[in-house]
């Protein structure tokens, strides 16, 4: 979606001037992983319009392959506003009914494309949207578990988009096909009525989910395996500027730490790390940081500033 952030607090009706950038969770993870040095492709739906070259020119101007990218002449770009007030998470609003993003069809899916890679990442989202993505983002699952490509997932959800009903059978049931999954503490009492992280994991687990890496906000992260389990201490950002896209910065993190082969403790630092960075900077994606920034925030590279 193109994102309007306001360039002043307060409600929405009184703020006159609106900065453009981009949001959206998977994109917002591609970004991420492009920026710490990952080959990374997104594949969406935009319309065929100035807001659908826009976003498609500023994921390709961050690394990102888009060639996969369809686009839809019937139906328009989705939106989202953002409206802010001092010291608490951003309201957002979104315009994004029939737009060509919930139009993509299991049809829009490269199946080779999926099948080159070496993780898909999706989140609940995109399966919120319309009941075509939902069958869009079933298919890429299932083919990527058929040949043997790790499935990341984010429940992300947003109730918004789809009551927790609705959204519970179909989270709990992609769970079961997934290697890695990212739930926050609230989404485990929403799916499971616990926020505990280790009867999350616990039950993820059982359900046959890999990892389990339940973000816990400052406080960290708690990641657990079948064999292993960590509690990966967090950073504490006394004034974040923007929250959103935080979740997406940890998938990010984490998984950069798949792809280079870290232990599980290293994966979490990483997450936690890129996580508290996204925090730094408005906007959904701006903050993300490279894999010298980092590091240099991790403490383990001396940094050469001038
Ligand atoms: O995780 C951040 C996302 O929520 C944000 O970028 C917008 O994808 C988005 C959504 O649908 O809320």
């Amino acid at each position: 979606m193109v994102l309007f952030n306001p360039d002043s607090t307060g409600p929405l009706r009184y703020v006159h001037n609106f900065s453009k950038s981009i949001a959206g969770a998977e994109s917002n993870v591609a970004i991420a992983l492009a920026r710490l040095g990952h080959d990374v492709g997104w594949f969406s739906k935009l319309g065929n319009d100035e807001f659908g070259s826009y976003i498609k020119s500023i994921i390709r101007g961050e690394g990102v392959d888009v060639s996969r990218v369809v686009v839809d002449s019937e139906n328009n770009t989705g939106l989202l506003f953002k409206e802010r007030f001092a010291h608490v998470d951003p309201n957002v609003y979104y315009y994004r009914k029939n737009s060509a993003a919930s139009n993509m069809t299991i049809e829009d899916l490269d199946l080779d494309y999926i099948r080159s890679a070496k993780i898909l990442h999706v989140t609940g989202i995109t399966l919120a949207l319309s009941e075509n993505t939902r069958q869009a983002v079933y298919k890429a699952v299932e083919f990527a578990k058929a040949n043997n490509i790790l499935v990341s997932f984010d429940p992300n959800i947003r109730l918004k988009l789809w009551s927790i009903d609705k959204a519970r059978p179909t989270i709990l049931d992609i769970i079961q096909m997934t290697d890695i999954v990212f739930p926050g503490k609230e989404e485990g009492k929403l799916l499971l009525g616990t926020d505990n992280p280790k009867q999350i994991s616990e039950a993820f687990l059982n359900m046959g989910c890999k990892t389990v890496a339940t973000k816990l906000g400052k406080e960290g992260c708690y990641i657990t395996t079948k064999h292993q389990s960590e509690e990966v201490r967090g950073y504490t950002v006394e004034k974040p500027e923007d929250t959103v896209g935080a979740g997406d910065g940890f998938a990010a993190g984490f998984l950069s730490g798949i792809l280079k082969g870290l232990s599980l403790r290293e994966c979490g630092q990483l997450a936690n790390a890129v996580g508290a960075m996204a925090t730094l900077v408005r906007g959904d994606m701006e903050g993300f940081p490279t894999l010298d920034q980092v590091k240099k925030f991790m403490g383990i590279e001396e940094h050469i500033e001038r």
